[in-house]
């Protein structure tokens, strides 16, 4: 039986959940141990990434985004290595992503579209103009927060997907193709700049028309779709903005409009304010260099404390506030990845059902000791949902269960939780308070 969770921890970062699974990264929540501040932390593989081809413009990339502080970039503060794994250490972004507001609402209007667009032009020319390209810009890395700001994740770590071939232009392989420039997918080589434009445009239309500019089930098709810049404004997109998209997603990458050429457009400039920041003049470049020399002695530890006897009081009310199955659906919490309840049932009961509950809903089920792993064999919007569960035991009649996204869309997860909860009403503990809040 789980007790209480084991900390992890590496260096001074005490690890806590795992946001979510890439296909090169996984990425945590964690604390800095010394200043409460929470952070994400992104851990790679190191043999891939060291014996990529790409290691040295890696790191210049990432030393560089040490240096970069920008309202619009997700920061980089530190990089750590151990002897199996890379972390970098990021900023830790609240507010979800920012395509989780068009599954949720649909398209946006105009001017709010414009606002994300403005943002995402700010960030990507700011790193342009230091050497750093993006390389894989798409939903999944542009995130919101508390402000409702948009940060762009990922900036100088894409080229860990990427190949540099004999004639020093990358080429890419894998990726979403949606987003992708004509000039990558037709591997002769590419320009960071000009492609990460495209994807801009990409991104663009989608705010706007609330669907994708460039969609077929079939990838050939698709491709040409891409390669002829072949796609058609909805009625509702304004001239002005139109005129921008097409000359934004011009398949030459020769005549696609530059980002000066964006900051003077009719329809970008409506309401546009520069960003506002302070440069970092000075930042300790060491761990960067130790990491990719893959230097022992600076290697940390990750180490695992071990668990309390039980899960105690203080822990429990530390977890509390979801403690109830409800909350899931508060709009604050919105994009909420995890979830907790309590129950008075016997730890296999509440397993076996979790079970009976998610079979006919298409998941595989894993088990071991108090913790399943639930995988829907069917392909979602981001790959397969796989959802974790545990179960903790607080006293001896008394057990939490988590249920936490651990891949997928947390939308899906949403959906997935609701079916899972209304079967689940019989091992669900209430308390007084929940039921009079229920009647
Ligand atoms: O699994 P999904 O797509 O829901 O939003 C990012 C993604 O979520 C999140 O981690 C998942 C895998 O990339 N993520 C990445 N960087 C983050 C950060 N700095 C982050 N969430 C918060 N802060």
């Amino acid at each position: 039986m789980s007790t209480a969770k084991v900390k992890r921890r590496v260096g001074k970062y005490e690890l806590g959940r795992t946001i979510g699974e890439g296909t090169f990264a996984k990425v945590r929540f964690a604390r800095n141990s010394e200043t409460g501040e929470p952070v994400a932390i992104k851990i790679l593989d190191k043999e891939k990434v060291l014996k990529h081809k790409m290691v040295e413009q890696i790191k210049r990339e990432i030393a560089t985004m040490k240096l970069i502080k920008h309202p619009n970039v997700v920061r980089i503060y530190e990089v750590m290595g151990s002897k199996t794994k890379i972390f970098i250490v990021l900023e830790f972004v609240t507010g979800g992503e920012l395509f989780d507001k068009i599954v949720n609402h649909g398209r946006m209007r105009e001017d709010e579209a414009r606002r994300y667009f403005q943002q995402l032009i700010n960030a990507v020319d700011y790193c342009h103009s230091r050497g750093v390209y993006h390389r894989d810009l798409k939903p999944e890395n542009l995130l919101l927060d508390a402000y409702g700001n948009l940060k762009v994740s990922d900036f100088g770590l894409s080229a860990l997907s990427q190949q540099v071939r004999d004639d020093g232009l990358l080429h890419t392989t894998c990726g979403t193709p949606n987003y992708v420039a004509p000039e990558v997918l037709n591997d002769r080589g590419y320009d960071g700049a000009t492609a990460d434009l495209w994807s801009c445009g990409v991104i663009l239309f989608v705010l706007l028309a609330g669907y994708l500019p460039f969609e077929d089930s079939n990838l050939m098709a698709l491709y040409k779709k891409i390669s002829d810049a072949e796609f058609t404004c909805p009625c509702w997109i304004s001239f002005n903005a139109m005129r921008l998209l097409t000359r934004i997603l011009d398949p030459d990458p020769t005549m696609r409009i530059t980002v000066p050429e964006i900051l003077e457009d009719e329809w970008f400039k409506d309401g546009y304010k520069p960003p506002e920041f302070e440069e970092i003049n000075y930042a300790n470049l060491d761990d960067v260099d130790a990491v990719f020399k893959d230097s022992e002695e600076h290697h940390v530890t990750e180490k695992k404390e071990e668990p309390p006897a039980a899960m105690n009081a203080f822990e429990l009310i530390s977890m509390s506030k979801g403690l109830n199955l409800g909350n899931l659906f508060d709009t604050e919490q919105e994009f909420k990845r995890e979830t907790r309840f309590t129950s008075k049932s016997p730890a296999k009961e509440i397993i076996s059902k979790i079970e009976e509950a998610a079979k006919p809903l298409g998941f595989g089920i894993q088990k071991k000791n108090y913790k399943m792993r639930l995988e829907n064999v069917k392909a979602g919007r981001k790959g397969n949902l796989n959802v974790a569960a545990e179960i903790f035991q607080v006293a001896p009649s008394l057990h939490m269960v988590e249920v936490r996204k651990a891949k997928g869309d947390t939308l899906e997860f949403h959906k997935f939780y609701k079916k899972l909860s209304g079967s689940l009403k019989d091992v669900v503990w209430k308390s007084e308070d929940d039921q009079d809040k229920d009647a």
